[in-house]
């Protein structure tokens, strides 16, 4: 009995040591604030001597009492409380005197930071935080993160002390759209799945999640007029698993969730291709009137919805409607990918009447790089995945263009012949080539001035669950990020191998999943 409670004893020790001594492992801090690991790399950094340090008494000050700049004073609470134990005050900006706070400063006009950027001050006071707009404090609140001791991401109290350097950082994107793609189509991932995908893209300061919501093996969103989509089209997915749907309920809620993180969700209805799970819900889609069989394989190309007929138009009103109207974005995404069994003559005028139905709507346009053979309205977006000529044919009708090429950008592409997860028909896609690109070079023809944005897709015909998500999301994620946000002369995979080596720590503290890729400098 004794001996039993000795090496019990003696166990709770070794493992409090042993947590003691990891929490002071990683509460080290770059003492320079230039030698900071963020990921994305800021514009500018400059060191000052000196640091602050945060404290159970240092007050979240904010400069006015605006609704969205509560909510990202919340926010930044609720990141530095749960690890540093303690309880962060917010407070308005007269009400009490301003030293040991971390104020945020909103409507400076500053048009060198745009709607995103926002510059920060460090010194042993105080840290400031300055920005057009409640946006660019939620782009600087993910800087102040990134420079905390990575143990500021435990959900447990961790040892401090909680410094950063003193110094200043102006900081603002290349690219208004930076995105990512998630598959919810081919495999179903519920909302907790996808407000953990939120949240990761948010840390990088992404501010687009695309989601792919209907393919030949699922319908996702319900549909109030047309309820057999989901009754029908969600009850299967690859592999032929139970599948699901997002309730409008749901659906607003994650739309909220992404807002609050500053996050646009654009929503995609692939068309006229990859519409199996529509085919087998509504038997008027089809020429006989005759619905198909659900599909739960990986091919493409073989369902279209019928161009000729007038229902097809009908139905697609109506989904286009309630998709707007759960959309406060201004994008609707209608796929047009590998459209292979619709004629080339029926395809491009679908496309057209579907981006009329879109615009009378209220909402632009967004298609994959083969609507660009249609005659898009220069309001319209193609998004550039594998063939040149058509994002070129795209750049040529006036449309701009978000670079998500397959074969550097596709995040469900293998890392290489080793790993498991994902396809391989683009490539390997390893940590440094899914790095070393240049959205403004990669197409000749195709400029800075043509490009939107930057989104990385992860399409899901290999994976289930979240921790399948996150190993193909990390380590590559952040590299997309600092794509779309850093310029691309500041950008040297050589140098950006070891920042993100030092983001091993944070993936450890968030939870996350991630392949130890051999090209990065793990720390
Ligand atoms: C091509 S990318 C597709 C998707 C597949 C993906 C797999 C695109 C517009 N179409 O239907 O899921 O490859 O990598």
């Amino acid at each position: 009995m004794m001996k039993t409670f000795k090496s019990r004893f003696t166990l709770l020790l070794n493992a409090l040591f042993l947590m003691l001594n990891v929490a002071a492992v990683n509460a080290t801090f770059a003492a320079d604030l230039t030698k900071a690991a963020l990921i994305p790399k800021p514009v500018s950094v400059k060191a000052a001597v000196g640091f602050f340090t945060l404290q159970g008494s240092t007050v979240i000050l904010i400069s006015e009492e605006s609704p969205e700049l509560i909510r990202v004073a919340q926010y930044l609470a609720d990141r530095l409380n749960p690890a540093t134990g303690f309880n962060l005050a917010i407070h308005t900006v007269g009400t009490i005197p301003a030293s040991n706070c971390i104020l945020l400063e909103t409507k400076i006009s500053n048009s060198q930071l745009g709607q995103e950027g926002y510059e920060l001050t460090i010194s042993a006071d105080n840290i400031k935080l300055a920005a057009n707009t409640a946006e660019g404090i939620f782009r600087g609140v993910q800087t102040i993160r990134q420079l905390f001791p990575a143990t500021i991401e435990c959900k447990t109290v961790q040892k401090g002390p909680w410094k950063i350097a003193a110094g200043s950082i102006l900081d603002y994107p290349s690219y208004t759209y930076r995105g990512s793609m998630l598959d919810v189509a081919r495999h179903f991932f519920g909302a907790n799945d996808v407000k953990r995908y939120i949240d990761l893209i948010a840390a990088y300061k992404m501010n687009v999640l695309h989601l792919h919501l209907a393919d030949d093996q699922g319908w996702r969103i319900e549909i109030k007029s047309w309820p057999a989509l989901t009754e029908i089209g969600s009850t299967t997915q690859v592999g032929g698993g139970k599948g699901g749907f997002y309730t409008q309920e749901v659906y607003n809620d994650l739309v909220q969730y992404a807002a609050g993180r500053f996050i646009t969700i654009v929503p995609e209805i692939d068309m006229p291709g990859h519409t199996n799970a529509a085919l087998a819900s509504v038997p008027e889609l089809n020429p006989d009137n005759q619905s198909t069989k659900l599909y739960t394989g990986t091919n493409v190309g073989f369902s279209t919805l019928q161009t000729h007929k007038e229902f097809t138009y009908k139905f697609l009103g109506d989904v286009i409607r309630e998709l707007s109207g759960m959309t406060p974005g201004p994008y609707i995404h209608v796929g047009g990918d590998e459209s292979h069994s619709t004629k080339k003559e029926d395809y491009i005028p679908f496309i057209e009447k579907v981006q009329d139905l879109v615009l009378a709507n209220g909402k632009l346009m967004l298609g994959w790089d083969e609507t660009a053979l249609s005659a898009l309205k220069n309001s319209s977006v193609a998004q550039y995945w594998a063939k040149a000529e058509n994002a070129k044919l795209g750049v040529t009708k006036g449309v701009k263009i978000i670079m998500s090429p397959a074969a550097k950008a596709y995040l469900d592409m293998k890392y290489n012949p080793k790993t498991h997860l994902g396809l391989h028909w683009a490539g390997y896609v390893e940590v440094d080539t899914g790095y070393k690109w240049n959205p403004e070079t990669l197409v000749p023809g195709i400029t800075k001035e043509n490009i939107l944005g930057v989104e990385c897709p992860l399409w899901s015909e290999t994976i289930s669950n979240i921790d399948q998500i996150e190993t193909l999301l990390f380590p590559r994620l952040p590299g997309y990020a600092e794509i779309g946000w850093t310029p691309a002369s500041d950008r040297k995979w050589e140098e950006y191998r070891i920042r993100l080596g030092h983001q091993a720590e944070r993936f450890k503290m968030m939870g996350i999943h991630y392949y130890p890729s051999a090209k990065v400098s793990w720390k």
